[in-house]
């Protein structure tokens, strides 16, 4: 039988990508939701690492088991890093994400060529039940774009231009984002680092 690994995300997103990254035949796993935790974590953290940290360690205390989370977001330069941590409440949580997108192209009008640079990041930490926490980090570097592009993904995905590719990571069929984005490196060294 397979063993479950629970990762404590409520974003399907996020869990879509994580599930075929990481696709093992030895475990399965799981979501917040597959394995019927509702467990509401605030994500008070500064950085990437201190939520991703946060989230696994609330849901591995909870279930006595070892738990995976994700901690990511945008980082647009030209704004002081904006949204960063705060992506996913960017003009609140319920905030459609053609909205979203469009204001983050309104607020660089002014920004040409390089000034237009940004990136996602993603932070994956494993918590142990004796304490131990294992984090690692992955980045995509892009430009904004200055108009949404691609139907595939989620999120900010339409606005992240990645010039090596000429398209957005929204335009990337979900197999090439993976092997590229911010998600793939982090998961693919976290596995390295768990010995999976
Ligand atoms: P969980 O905490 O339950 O995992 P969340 O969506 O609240 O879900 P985060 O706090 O880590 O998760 O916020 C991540 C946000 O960053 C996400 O909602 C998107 O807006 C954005 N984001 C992260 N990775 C992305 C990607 O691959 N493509 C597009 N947008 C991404």
């Amino acid at each position: 039988m397979k063993k479950k690994i629970i990762f404590a995300t409520t974003n399907e997103g996020k869990m879509k990508e994580i599930r075929m990254i990481l696709d093992h035949p030895d475990f399965e796993l799981v979501s917040l939701k597959d394995a019927g935790i509702h467990v509401h974590v605030e994500e008070t953290g500064k950085t990437f690492e201190e939520n991703a940290i946060l989230k696994a360690k609330a849901i591995c205390e909870a279930t006595g088991e070892m738990v995976l989370a994700d901690d990511s977001g945008l980082e647009v330069d030209y704004i002081n890093k904006e949204p960063g941590v705060y992506s996913a409440r960017y003009m609140g949580e319920d905030t459609p994400y053609d909205v979203k997108n469009q204001s983050i192209i309104d607020r660089l009008k002014d920004a040409k060529g390089e000034e237009r640079s940004a990136r996602f990041v993603c932070v994956i930490a494993a918590a142990f039940p004796d304490g131990r926490v294992v984090t690692a980090r992955g980045t995509i570097e892009g430009v904004i774009g200055y108009e949404e592009k691609g139907t595939h993904g989620f999120g900010y995905d339409p606005i992240l231009y990645v010039p090596e590719y000429g398209m957005t990571t929204g335009e990337m069929e979900p197999e090439m984002k993976n092997q590229i984005s911010h998600r793939g490196k982090a998961l693919r060294q976290m596995r390295k680092e768990l010995g999976l």
